[in-house]
């Protein structure tokens, strides 16, 4: 217990939720006319996947949406950021709607908004119609307007319940982990300049998805995106520290948020890809960057300890010792003061009036007890230390305006398959029972006292 209570408060009318996707909890893949996407295709292939699952059944979210939605109001969250499955909606990507397919998300955001959850739909987490990589994906110009009419569609019809849009998820790994270095669908290793291009056009399809909300929603439509920034963290906060982090977290973010927030390309980032650049015009760049009524950021791990330093760029990074503590992913390197920092660093440096915590979360080796709760201690950890750190952020005057925690539910962790857990509700797979952890108590006490406990 905190000695301070008022210091442990978080601003009034804080939005807590949590955050899920469609492919790693719905399940029901073949059902009501769904389309294939690209991690159907790739769970298939042999050794990609971990535990060489698939996202075939998952969470069996499709039939069970409302026991799951029943978790949320036991948490008391008041918002739940979902995504909607593009080749449920498009089974060929483009072309006709798919009537069924939607049907679902009308069952799913009625069932939220008569338990009094406000729905933020995420368009696009990663399941790409397979029909479309087989035109090229995201190394193809088209997929990008395919995106923007596919996202207009759903924001219209949606638009009398859901007023909040989310455009791509986490561009940098999508693109990165699935066209760079194969480790994620559609399993590709493309070469620098083809790497780039890919990265244009999944922001390209960010602003064109932004306009198409727009021209199809209602006054009241909002929009952002959920971006996994890479936040330069001061090693030591000194004013000249904390300067040379914000230029190097700037220069980190050239594809992604800079050129979003922006509407360039950092000197640096072309200068470096030379004849890799990618091609684009001024309209681009302008369609890119078409403003945003919020920024949507995923805060895992620390991206960078940085110092200053007189040469160019101006910052040094330091390199992790071996020893750096983490959590059960290797890659989550702990660091609370990232959910500090990037907020922070993002109001300060694109001038954004309207930040969410679009997903934050630990994964952890969880264990039954006795009575088949899980007392994941190490996950209360990460929360406790990760949220005082956006409390504090919150307290100097930083707008951020909510919070969606990774996830309510275990999970199909992508090419991990089931083999790693960031569940608030631990699932038994054979049963799909799902039982809440120690972490889901702590969150919900948190959010009944909008405090830190
Ligand atoms: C995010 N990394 O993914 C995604 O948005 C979620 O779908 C995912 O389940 C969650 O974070 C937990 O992993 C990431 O390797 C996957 O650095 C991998 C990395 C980062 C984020």
């Amino acid at each position: 217990m905190l000695t301070n209570p008022s210091s442990a408060q978080f601003p009034e009318g804080f939005r807590w939720g949590t955050a899920t996707s469609a492919y790693q909890i719905e399940g029901a893949v073949d059902e009501d006319g769904r389309g294939a996407s690209i991690w159907d295709t790739f769970c298939k292939l042999p050794g990609k996947i971990r535990d060489g699952s698939n996202g075939d059944v998952a969470d069996d979210h499709y039939h069970l949406y409302k026991q799951d939605v029943a978790l949320m109001t036991a948490l008391g969250v008041s918002t739940y950021r979902f995504s909607i499955a593009w080749p449920r909606v498009f089974p060929e990507g483009r072309g006709t709607p798919n009537p069924k397919g939607l049907a679902f998300y009308d069952r799913l955001v009625d069932e939220l908004l008569a338990n009094g959850i406000k729905p933020f739909a995420t368009l696009y987490h990663w399941d790409l119609p397979q029909a479309l990589q087989d035109r090229g994906g995201w190394e193809h110009r088209d997929t990008a307007k395919a995106f923007a009419d596919y996202a207009g569609f759903v924001a219209g019809r949606l638009a009398d319940r859901v007023s909040d849009y989310f455009t791509l998820n986490e561009i940098r790994s999508f693109v990165d982990l699935g066209y760079g270095n194969g480790v994620f669908a559609p399993g590709l290793s493309l070469s620098p300049g083809r790497l780039n291009q890919a990265r244009h056009h999944a922001v390209l399809a960010h602003g064109l998805g932004v306009l198409a909300v727009r021209a199809n929603g209602r006054r009241n439509t909002r929009v952002g995106m959920a971006e996994n920034i890479t936040t330069a963290l001061p090693a030591i906060e000194s004013k000249k520290n904390i300067a040379a982090a914000h230029l190097a977290t700037r220069e980190m973010n050239a594809p992604y948020l800079t050129v979003m927030l922006e509407g360039r390309y950092t000197d640096n980032y072309l200068n470096q890809a030379g004849a890799d650049a990618p091609h684009f015009t001024a309209e681009d760049l302008k369609t890119i960057s078409t403003p945003v009524d919020y920024v949507g950021l995923n805060v895992y791990a620390p991206g960078a300890f940085v110092r200053a330093s007189d040469k160019p760029p101006g910052y040094t990074t330091i390199p992790l010792p071996s020893s750096y503590p983490h959590m059960q992913s290797p890659w989550l390197t702990i660091g609370a003061r990232t959910l500090y920092w990037a907020p922070r660093q993002v109001s300060k440096l694109w001038n954004v009036k309207e930040i969410y915590i679009t997903e934050n979360g630990a994964s952890a080796a969880d264990v039954p007890n006795e009575e088949g709760g899980v007392d994941d201690l190490d996950r209360v950890m990460f929360l406790r230390e990760y949220l005082d750190q956006l409390r504090r952020a919150a307290a100097e005057g930083v707008p951020v305006r909510g919070y969606f925690l990774w996830s309510l539910l275990d999970n199909f962790e992508w090419s991990e398959g089931y083999s790693i857990r960031f569940g608030l509700h631990y699932v038994d797979y054979k049963t799909q029972k799902r039982t809440p952890k120690l972490s889901a108590s702590f969150y919900k006490k948190l959010i009944a006292r909008n405090a830190l406990v």
